[in-house]
């Protein structure tokens, strides 16, 4: 496999999945706390204690030899009420992200950072969180501010991740924090988000000449079953897990079934389509689609995927299911598509021997390398994760990383897919 010059390797990770250290620093709570705290949940408390060992990890990032790390910053650490004027901008939590992004210069590392990996500040919840269409500005203010501070240094920035599942599991189902199941009634908190995205690529541009994106989980629809009615709630859903989440940003307005559920004001598809310079794609796995049952609350039911082997999570292994989705948005919007990174892409495995690891990134990135050869225009790939982390509502139990790390002792133990994606990046070069 060829990669052209320049092609950026990276991993990923997010703040409340790693950082711990959820009191100190003069953080507010965020939406996960509070969240955690309830029915015996695991927390993020601690999780991989990233606050303290941060210089530990990008020494682990040095020997992998990434050229990008993407980080998420914490909300609560910069605003701990959600809001409020520069004056009130908590120092310590601005110190701590200083010294993480210079610490990663100094080992010649890009640092890649976004601004909401759904650790929402719980004073905005109180508010009505996302479903409020006050938080998009209330981001935007929070943008500029991380912009101001950081704007030097930053080499791209990501405002959201994931929309689509923050919404989903956050607000339609109630299995994320906030734990709001509302069903289609959660559609507003997807205009929100991008409302506050565009609002953020907009205060971000005043701060920085770095290239700006956003990171969407995007799912091929496969349908299962040939019928009509098959095929029309796999284009069902479809929309709504990822043309919602790219017709608006590439300026096609929302696909039809949002209207309805949403305010639009004049101008919000204008704000929302403000230029991006990336389109961030995290892919794990395609998703099934038949017909729902007469009665059934949905317009579509998600079923397995028969024949493909599954990691620890039981998500389907399917790399040609990454290919074809790059060759899909390049099908689907043409020109207006900007260059891709692939800002998440991995599994869940035990174990420090990985073999089963090795193979699924080996899969992902011999998809990425045939997309590119079909004409898609992909700059970089982030592995997720550095380190076994936080797995939000399977705590725990679901190890992501390239180190693994006992959380116990907080041992970091670099595993077998570390070695291999780190001569991987070597042979690239
Ligand atoms: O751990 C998550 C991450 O926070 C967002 N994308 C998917 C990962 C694996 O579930």
């Amino acid at each position: 496999m060829r990669f052209p010059e320049g092609f950026t390797w990276g991993v990923s990770t997010s703040s409340y999945q790693i950082e711990g250290a959820v009191k100190e620093g003069g953080r507010g709570t965020s939406i996960w706390d509070t969240f955690t705290q309830q029915g015996g949940r695991a927390t993020g408390d601690e999780a991989c204690d990233h606050y303290h060992r941060y210089a530990e990890d990008v020494g682990l990032m040095a020997d992998l030899g990434i050229d990008a790390y993407r980080f998420s910053v914490s909300w609560p650490r910069i605003q701990p009420e959600g809001k409020g004027p520069a004056s009130s901008v908590n120092q310590e939590g601005v110190a701590f992200y200083d010294r993480l992004v210079d610490a990663l210069l100094e080992r010649g590392i890009d640092p890649v950072l976004t601004l909401f990996h759904w650790d929402l500040p719980q004073a905005l919840e109180d508010q009505g969180g996302w479903l409020n269409r006050d938080t998009a500005h209330r981001f935007a203010e929070y943008a500029d501010l991380v912009g101001a501070a950081l704007g030097d240094r930053v080499k791209l920035w990501i405002t959201l991740n994931e929309p689509f599942i923050h919404m989903t599991l956050g607000y339609a189902t109630g299995e994320h924090a906030p734990g709001h199941a509302l069903l289609f009634g959660a559609l507003p908190a997807a205009h929100h988000q991008l409302l506050g995205h565009g609002l953020a690529v907009q205060a971000l541009r005043a701060r920085t000449t770095s290239p700006i994106t956003i990171a969407n989980n995007y799912s091929p629809a496969w349908p299962q079953g040939g019928t009509d009615a098959d095929l029309a709630a796999a284009a069902t859903y479809h929309a709504l897990h990822n043309r919602m989440f790219t017709d608006p940003l590439l300026g096609r307005g929302y696909p039809k079934l949002a209207y309805e559920a949403i305010d639009l004001r004049d101008g919000d598809l204008d704000v929302i389509a403000s230029p991006i310079d990336f389109l961030g794609v995290n892919y794990y796995n395609p998703t099934g689609v038949q017909a729902p049952l007469p009665g059934a609350p949905l317009p579509f039911d998600l079923v397995a995927l028969d024949g493909y082997p599954t990691t620890d999570f039981g998500w389907p292994v399917v790399p040609d299911g990454l290919r074809d989705l790059l060759v899909g948005l390049l099908t689907d919007y043409g020109d207006a598509l900007p260059p891709i990174y692939i800002t998440e892409s991995g599994c869940a495995y035990e174990g420090v021997e990985d073999p089963q690891r090795v193979a699924y990134l080996d899969g992902h990135i011999a998809a990425v390398n045939a997309a590119m050869t079909a004409g898609v225009d992909v700059r970089g790939y982030f592995v997720w994760s550095l380190l076994d982390n936080f797995e939000w509502a399977e705590g725990y139990t679901k190890r992501f990383g390239l180190v693994h790390v006992d959380f116990d002792t907080q041992v970091r133990t670099p595993k077998t897919s570390f070695a291999w994606y780190r001569d991987l990046i070597r042979a690239s070069r």
